[in-house]
């Protein structure tokens, strides 16, 4: 191959150099922003960043060359008129800024990148592209319309019930257009129209904040949907987030926003450089009437489909019954670019299974509990009503169990026209469900006349996990599936019941783990913003951001996941910009707690303790046995401990190292204070010797050096006695457990909370039956008050024990975003193999393990990124790469032997080793 490589570039021609064809650079995933497609971006300064593979090893970059141009013509002749980096000697190929001419609303970027490495070089990649939305409110033209009341057949009441708005105008194209860009906000829910067809492929738009703080817009690329001459643009719009009116229910605790609005700007752009807008005003035209009777999160959508205005985004509609739009209030939140990726149809699922359960009752499996919604194909009267409803699990009878869900109604209706075959899926809502109740349907249903569409937002799988050892197996599994399905825009608790809030503590160790499954860096990073627009002037930090739901209750634990999801960013995605964002944000809630409820450097302010600890009685969701609760003090000033701990590091990165100074002297007080206030020297343990109470200040490090050992053994000697080698944590424990267990030496002991399958366990979920995670350990017995079936926030820090601890994948501190890659698995009792892969951005980072006599281990390092890798090993001489002795292996070089380990410094690569144990 190389050769044929060689001989090629010899008949062209080329001049051959001994290293160019050695790697075979090539260069791939070009991003802007780590978007794939970013359009209509808001960042002046964006962050460029590509892959390179090639073969061989210990491949790095040199340095690169970026070239920006403002059309493909450009840039395919060199031109870089935006920017020429020039020959830039570096290693660095993720999130370069870029440092270009001033970037104006509107523009398109087309680049390319060329890298230099130690072994050869690439060719220019080919072009990927990026464009600038509109970055000042003057840009914006259109104005804001909408219609600030309800219908006659809207009921604005508890259970609120508004049915979708039309919106149609018609304009002339003067000629064929060289660029049309479509700009959009259109909060809570939107879908676009181009002479009658969707724009873009995207659901559930706008993404949802506070729209009081800021309000997001899409932008499109719609050049190929506008003709010469007369065309048409419509929208719909949805309640969303933004119309929360349930007048009666829980007022003090709903945000509400108003009544759906929009903004729109389309700017047709001609080749002799004029620009076009059309924009929205009072001269297009707004019904309420059509097809969408009634949309609503939770009570869902209803459809009927003999109101449908046939042709209405398209020229020649007759809108003679349609009226003007009102001018409306901006929602008053700055507007910013849609920075994350949108949510989408991820996945269609079949039924299992269609049975009827009564004359004219369906019950449809799933066959997993899913987020999202049913297309349905059905024949019948017009006039028929085909009516769903959804739950996550049954009764014994084999009806629905709906009490769990609250007051959701968690209904869509689908009223028949009477065509030949109609099909129909709604469009404003989802449901979070693995069962579903048709009734109504016209004639007898088939499993094929119904699709179970999965939505979330559309971000990549990028990890993949599987052990000898199925019920983790079965977990991971799980995990995706909870994880994916609570995605929407935001991280949400659940999907199904009448909640759906974004929860801080639910995600606080959980969004680490959630990264090495999922491409999550663009929502957490929003999410962040969101975050900090819920602070309120003094400081405080909500429970819920965006707030929809007003919670301050000025605990530690919930808002500490604002600090905990920024080294997150750091760690995983080697992002700092998000740290250095909400730096002072984050210093002024520590500021105000600590004025507010710190006493004699104990904070005394706690609300939800360890959340969702096993009950004594299956029934309970909340413990009443003060022997498994942990004290609310000690957890709040442990955490406030852990956040002094995580920003002095971002003050040292910052280079303020006063704050750092001052973080470092309240944490000696804190310590000293927590230790005399709650450490038993005669028990050696914390307060009433939970697990939670002693992980909480030994993982921290509050601990004093010369207890550690004592205050561990205690935590085993729970484990193992009192609680029988089963979890005893909630929210707050679970995520320190699986890595302090084995990262103070017991493994073991994390394992077999790992794979147990009897209560309480993440096994014992899925061995009733659980296709997600569960919000309470007893989620099959306890009052359904509040008992979601897809929940994740007890799986703590388990998923990232997953890829850290036993595939052995972890970001190296000192080069986050994993540029330096540690390796280094754990290999409990009874788990025979793993098979993982990550995608780092620098690629792929494979760890595939498998233990018998001896031990084998197929990794891979990607190109420009370096590895750290310990390999259990009785000596170093035992160590063999690729059939050789590891310390003669190319790319590799011996460190140390340490504990059990042979250590190596490695380049990129693939690497075979084989050890004796
Ligand atoms: C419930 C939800 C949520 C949790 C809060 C404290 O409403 O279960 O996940 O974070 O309580």
């Amino acid at each position: 191959m190389k050769l044929l490589k060689h001989i090629k570039a010899v008949l062209l021609g080329l001049s051959i150099s001994a290293n160019v064809f050695a790697a075979d650079i090539q260069l791939q995933n070009l991003r802007c922003e780590m978007l794939v497609n970013p359009q209509g971006i808001d960042v002046v300064q964006p962050r460029l960043s590509w892959q390179l593979t090639g073969t061989g090893r210990n491949i790095m970059q040199t340095a690169y060359e970026v070239i920006v141009a403002s059309s493909p013509a450009k840039l395919a002749a060199g031109q870089g008129n935006l920017w020429t980096s020039g020959k830039v000697a570096s290693n660095e190929s993720v999130m370069i800024a870029y440092k270009g001419k001033a970037l104006k609303s509107g523009t398109a970027c087309y680049w390319k990148v060329k890298v230099y490495t130690n072994n050869g070089d690439s060719q220019w990649s080919t072009p990927a592209k990026w464009s600038i939305g509109l970055l000042s409110p003057a840009d914006w033209k259109g104005k804001w319309i909408g219609y600030e009341k309800g219908s006659p057949w809207d009921s604005v009441s508890k259970f609120s019930r508004l049915s979708a708005r039309y919106y149609r105008k018609e304009f002339s194209s003067a000629a064929k257009v060289k660029r049309a860009t479509a700009y959009i906000s259109g909060p809570g829910h939107f879908e676009l129209y181009i002479n009658g067809k969707k724009v873009g492929n995207e659901v559930l738009a706008q993404m949802p904040t506070d729209y009081t703080k800021s309000v997001q817009y899409s932008t499109y690329d719609v050049t190929a949907d506008v003709k010469p001459g007369k065309n048409a643009i419509g929208a719909v719009l949805g309640n969303g987030r933004y119309f929360t009116m349930r007048p009666k229910y829980k007022p003090k605790k709903i945000k509400e926003f108003g009544f759906p609005k929009m903004l729109v700007q389309l700017d047709l752009e001609y080749a002799d450089g004029h620009h076009q807008l059309v924009v929205s005003d009072q001269t297009w035209k707004m019904t309420a009437d059509g097809p969408i009777r009634s949309n609503n999160e939770y009570d869902g959508e209803e459809y009927d489909a003999n109101k449908e205005l046939t042709g209405w985004s398209k020229v020649g509609y007759n809108a003679a019954r349609w009226f003007k739009p009102e001018l409306v209030d901006a929602p008053g939140g700055k507007l910013v670019a849609q920075m994350s990726e949108p949510i989408k149809v991820m996945q269609s699922i079949q039924p299992k299974k269609l049975s009827q359960l009564k004359s004219g009752t369906w019950i449809m499996d799933m066959g997993q509990n899913m987020t999202g919604w049913i297309k349905i194909k059905v024949k019948g009267k017009r006039g028929d009503k085909v009516t769903m409803r959804f739950a996550e699990t049954l009764q014994k009878d084999g009806s629905l169990y709906v009490a769990n869900l609250r007051d959701a109604k968690v209904t869509d209706v689908y009223t028949l026209k009477g065509a030949a075959e109609e099909t129909w899926h709604p469009v404003f809502v989802y449901h979070g469900f693995r069962y579903v109740e048709i009734t109504g349907y016209p004639g007898k249903p088939k499993e094929s006349d119904f699709t179970g569409e999965m939505v979330y937002d559309a971000l990549a799988t990028i990890g993949e996990f599987e052990t000898s050892n199925e019920v983790i197996n079965n977990v991971y599994r799980n995990t995706w599936w909870g994880v994916a399905g609570n995605y929407k825009g935001m991280p949400v608790d659940c999907p199904q019941r009448n909640e759906r809030m974004p929860w801080l503590g639910d995600r606080a160790t959980g969004s680490l783990g959630e990264s090495f499954i999922f491409d999550n860096q663009k929502l957490y990073t929003k999410w962040l913003d969101d975050i900090e627009e819920s602070q309120t002037a003094e400081g405080a930090i909500p429970d819920v951001a965006p707030a929809y739901w007003n919670y301050y209750s000025d605990n530690m634990t919930w808002p500490a996941t604002y600090v905990l999801i920024a080294d997150m960013l750091y760690k995983q995605f080697g992002d700092a910009r998000p740290a250095e964002k909400h730096y002072a944000s984050m210093k002024k809630w520590l500021t105000y707690m600590k004025g507010k409820y710190m006493k004699d450097y104990i904070v005394t302010k706690d609300k939800y303790g360890d959340w969702c600890v096993p009950p004594e009685s299956p029934e309970l969701i909340h413990a009443k046995d003060s022997s498994r609760t942990t004290n609310g003090q000690l957890i709040a000033t442990a955490y406030y401990y852990r956040m002094l701990f995580q920003m002095k590091r971002f003050a040292q990165m910052f280079g303020k190292q006063d704050d750092a100074k001052e973080f470092s002297a309240l944490q000696g007080k804190i310590a000293d204070a927590f230790n005399a206030k709650f450490y038993n020297a005669q028990t050696q343990q914390y307060d009433n010797g939970t697990v939670t109470a002693n992980l909480l200040p030994l993982y921290f490090d509050i601990t004093p050096v010369a207890n550690r050992k004592a205050v561990f053994e205690n935590i085993v000697r729970r484990v193992t006695t009192v609680d029988n080698n089963h979890i005893a944590t909630g929210v707050i424990g679970t995520q320190w457990l699986m890595r302090g267990l084995t990262e103070y030496g017991r493994p073991d002991l994390a394992y077999r909370i790992a794979t147990n399958k009897d209560y309480p366990s993440w096994g014992y979920m899925a061995e009733r039956g659980a296709t997600t995670i569960w919000e309470l350990w007893n989620g099959d017995t306890a009052n359904p008050s509040m008992n979601s079936g897809n929940h994740v926030m007890l799986l703590g820090d388990l998923i990232v024990w997953y890829y850290q601890n036993l595939a052995g994948i972890k970001a190296g501190i000192n080069q986050p975003g994993f540029k330096q890659v540690i390796m280094k698995p754990t290999l409990p009792d009874g788990l025979k193999f793993v098979k993982s892969s990550y995608k780092t951005p620098y690629g792929l980072v494979k760890s595939e393990w498998r233990k018998g006599s001896n031990f084998d281990w197929n990794i891979s390092i990607p190109a420009n990124a370096t590895a750290l890798i310990s390999i259990p090993a009785k000596s170093a001489g035992g160590v063999t790469e690729g059939g050789k002795k590891a310390a003669e292996a190319e790319g590799l070089k011996f460190v140390k032997m340490d504990k059990g380990y042979a250590v190596y410094e490695a380049g990129s690569g693939n690497y075979s080793f084989k050890s004796d144990l």
